[in-house]
């Protein structure tokens, strides 16, 4: 892209209006101006909320691998695209400059075309944050595959879930993958979970821990034989700017995953003008991202927006606590890094640490400190602006969803005043609106309410795979002619938003979103289990922690609570993982609800909270009595 960025805040104000009073002219503009396409479009947009049916750069014809590495090739062949810091610090940094990227790339692609997988077809890949990921990633759209990257730290059966969901033809992943001290086996939560996959045909096996694992004859190959045999050039298949790029699974707060649908055009424009603008990214700078490339952060601002602005992007395969909570202050150093872009939850839990660590390494490259996944609290925002960039470097506080594709609301480092836990304002093009529970439109400032946007942008995700109408009922029925986000937010005096958090039964934890239906589901799988509810509740580092409120079987068995408590989130690892484990768990004789059988979640949250002075109405519940039940018992 050119080199040209958003100065200063009336700039900014200019080039926003112009966005929102000519949205087609504007984004039309950004597309020529900055990007390679095989033939143009014929219609800038055409959208229907009601349908819902949006449509980017129709009829335009492009390969995102043209744009994100070909056409580097001539003036920054030799500059470093990906540069991978290993999980082991001993062992040395790799630097994959465009040239290599691209042959990397174009192997693997012809690598996938060998296996007989085509223009259109979905592949599952399950990989650490190793290079093979971002090249597979990148392999898949050089031939309009649709990737399906699911995060190496779900289980088998939620994997097993995604797989089958889209009819993932091929799963690509490695012997194993290294976090921190630990070693993990990711083929054989690949084989547990192709025990239910018949639609997967093939496998394919990156070499990273070099352990010993099992390969079925016909369905499994090892990687790297085929990459030496395969040519390294593969033509890039001529792609329709509204043809999907990928599908990436997150939570709602019901039902199974859902499979958000990127498409390619409007995407790739998106999250390159934002990365340009949002990070202020100059040639030569060095830009990290800590997050993984199992979640949007990384497809966004690792893979595609970076690699389209011929940036140099790290990618980091460990834990920012191995070898010890300077980790991340080190590689910051080892590279000189310019712009950190991390979440809350590790800077909390690096803030913990206390600031020694810190204090052994220079951070004096930095310009730029981004944060992501969660609001921000005040007392981390001080933090990570004091002691990491030396109130030097502006913190930007991106908000945006899986759903969004790209940074929504944010302030422009330089440009924007920050001011702590603010998101501040909506990124150009982007247009939201404040909502009260009625309908209504909140206008002007210090309103707080619903926060949905109001106007198409490039990025937004098109469907659910396979269940358009659930996309519909969960993002556009809420509000008429609007996308509902399901945050809640307020706007300033001065008009900046700061996001209050979820409105609906979905928790982040750790940056995770987690929805309270699929876990109560694993919860009642026990065969101790009648019934379950989780809420959120605060937590130091977590940000949320999970609080589930069990209801057992009246078997006349007594049982041990410990036990049970174990065996409950052992269940939760093997469906979903980790991460949705429970941090506390109370036995109760029942949960409080309304006379149509909805669990008041509200009131459990507030126990959770240990706030029980006002638990509001409970006047409608079905039995009210068992409200003081549940705070005697309270954990
Ligand atoms: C990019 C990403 C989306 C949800 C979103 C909101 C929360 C993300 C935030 C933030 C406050 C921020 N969220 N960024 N809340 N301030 N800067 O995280 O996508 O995993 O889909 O999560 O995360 O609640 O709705 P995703």
């Amino acid at each position: 892209m050119s080199n040209y960025h958003i100065k200063h805040l009336e700039e900014y104000y200019q080039v926003y209006r112009k966005s929102i009073r000519e949205p087609e002219n504007f984004w039309e503009e950004v597309a020529e101006e900055h990007f390679l396409w095989r033939k143009k479009w014929e219609n800038v947009l055409s959208w229907d909320f009601s349908k819902p049916e949006v449509k980017w750069f129709e009829g335009a014809k492009l390969n995102i691998t043209e744009n994100c590495i070909d056409r580097h090739l001539t003036t920054r062949g030799d500059k470093t695209a990906i540069l991978f810091e290993p999980n082991n610090p001993n062992e040395p940094a790799e630097h994959i400059s465009y040239k290599e990227l691209s042959k990397r790339v174009n192997k693997f692609a012809n690598v996938l075309k060998d296996k007989g997988i085509e223009k259109g077809d979905r592949v599952c890949i399950y990989l650490p944050m190793i290079p093979e990921l971002a090249i597979s990633v990148l392999a898949c759209a050089r031939i309009g595959a649709i990737h399906s990257v699911v995060f190496a730290g779900f289980s088998s059966t939620a994997l097993s879930t995604r797989i089958n969901d889209s009819d993932c033809k091929m799963v690509i992943t490695s012997d194993g993958s290294y976090r921190g001290p630990k070693t993990i086996d990711l083929k054989g939560i690949v084989d547990d979970a192709l025990e239910d996959c018949p639609g997967v045909q093939s496998v394919l096996v990156a070499k990273r821990i070099h352990s010993n694992i099992s390969m079925t004859e016909g369905r499994d190959v090892w990687l790297q034989p085929l990459l030496d045999q395969a040519s390294d050039f593969c033509k890039a298949e001529i792609m329709d700017s509204e043809d999907p790029l990928f599908i990436l699974y997150t939570s709602g707060s019901t039902g199974k995953p859902k499979g958000m649908v990127h498409t390619i055009g409007g995407y790739m424009v998106y999250t390159a003008y934002t990365f340009k603008n949002v990070f202020q990214y100059r040639e030569h700078d060095v830009y990290w991202c800590t997050a993984d490339i199992g979640w949007i952060t990384g497809h966004s601002y690792i893979v595609y927006g970076p690699l389209a602005n011929g940036a140099t992007s790290l990618m980091f395969e460990g834990v920012p606590s191995y070898p010890d909570f300077g980790r991340f202050w080190d590689i910051v150093e080892k590279h000189k890094v310019n712009q950190f872009y991390t979440a809350p939850t590790a800077i909390r839990a690096l803030a913990k640490e206390g600031v020694d660590l810190i204090e052994k390494h220079n951070l004096s490259s930095l310009k730029v400190l981004g944060s992501v996944g969660e609001p921000i609290n005040e007392e981390a925002w001080h933090w990570y602006n004091d002691n990491i960039g030396k109130k030097n470097s502006p913190i930007v506080d991106t908000w945006w969803q899986t759903e969004t594709g790209g940074i929504m609301i944010t302030p422009i480092p330089f440009v924007t005043p920050t001011k702590p836990t603010y998101a501040t304002l909506p990124f150009i093009g982007i247009q939201p609106a404040l909502m009260d529970e009625q309908g209504n439109e909140l206008k002007g400032n210090q309103v707080e309410g619903r926060l949905c946007i109001k106007f198409p942008w490039p990025s937004m995700a098109r469907t659910i795979w396979g269940n358009h109408e659930r996309y519909r009922d969960t993002y556009f029925t809420a509000f008429e002619n609007k996308y509902f986000t399901g945050d809640g937010a307020l706007r300033d005096e001065v008009g900046y938003y700061r996001i209050t958090g979820r409105v609906d039964d979905v928790i982040i934890v750790s940056g995770h979103n987690l929805g309270s239906a699929p876990i109560e589901d694993a919860i009642n799988e026990h065969p101790a289990v009648s019934e379950s509810a989780i809420v959120g509740f605060p937590h130091d580092i977590k940000g949320n922690a999970l609080y589930g409120y069990v209801i057992l079987k009246d078997t006349g068995e007594s049982r041990d609570q410990n036990n049970l408590r174990k065996e409950i989130n052992q269940i939760i690892t093997e469906h979903i993982g980790p991460i949705a484990k429970l941090d506390k768990i109370q036995f109760t004789s029942g949960l409080p609800k309304t006379r149509s059988g909805k669990i008041m979640r509200r009131i459990l949250r507030k126990i959770a909270c240990n706030d029980t002075s006002n638990l509001g109405d409970t006047s409608t519940l079905l039995n009210p009595e068992v409200v003081q039940d549940i705070i005697d018992n309270a954990l």
